[in-house]
């Protein structure tokens, strides 16, 4: 995918249900076109709740204007709620933070010398005043991200609220139904 690129998703398994839902409602950030593989699991998962968004790769340090430019409009947009992945020195979602004063979920990347732990102890040690929700590092933070985006999104969205707990119901239905694996 080249840089800057935006990827609207049109359709998540509860389409049918969900069709107010395609406007973007998501903004989500990575700092870099390498944090795809990990970050494409908050959009999987937002596809699945039907939940549109808008996914863009902006570094805060290499691309600090179009940041700006992008967090600037994203309430204009539509955007309720912000992902922000990015790895090692990252400060993606605490800028981010700093310049809306809609929610922003930070997932912090592996893939550099300290596999995340940079990112994460950058994300979730924000001083006092700009807040930042970090979730957990990598592919868990990102799905984590996304439902937890949801669950905010669900709040004032009946649509995404009923898919929300539809999820969660069926995940417990799973989880009660798994049995320890034959060797
Ligand atoms: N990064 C890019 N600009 C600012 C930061 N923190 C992060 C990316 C990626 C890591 O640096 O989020 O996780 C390495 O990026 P790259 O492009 O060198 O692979």
């Amino acid at each position: 995918m080249p840089v800057g690129f935006t990827k609207h998703f049109e359709h998540g398994a509860l389409k049918k249900k969900m069709s107010d839902n395609t406007t973007p409602l998501v903004g989500v950030v990575m700092g870099s076109q390498s944090d795809w593989a990990t970050m494409k699991h908050a959009t999987l998962t937002l596809d699945k709740l039907g939940i549109g968004h808008d996914a863009r790769v902006i570094s805060a340090h290499r691309t600090p204007d179009l940041l700006e430019e992008w967090i600037g409009s994203a309430r204009d947009r539509g955007i309720r709620v912000i992902i922000a992945g990015a790895g090692m020195a990252a400060h993606l979602a605490g800028v981010t933070a700093a310049k809306t004063s809609l929610p922003v979920l930070a997932v912090p990347l592996g893939g550099g010398a300290l596999d995340g732990v940079d990112a994460l102890y950058a994300m979730v040690q924000m001083p006092k005043g700009i807040p930042v929700g970090t979730l957990a590092i990598g592919k868990s933070g990102a799905i984590n991200a996304a439902l937890l985006a949801a669950s905010i999104l669900a709040l004032s969205n009946p649509e995404i609220a009923e898919a929300y707990e539809e999820f969660r119901k069926e995940q417990t239905e799973q989880g009660v139904a798994n049995s320890i694996p034959k060797d």
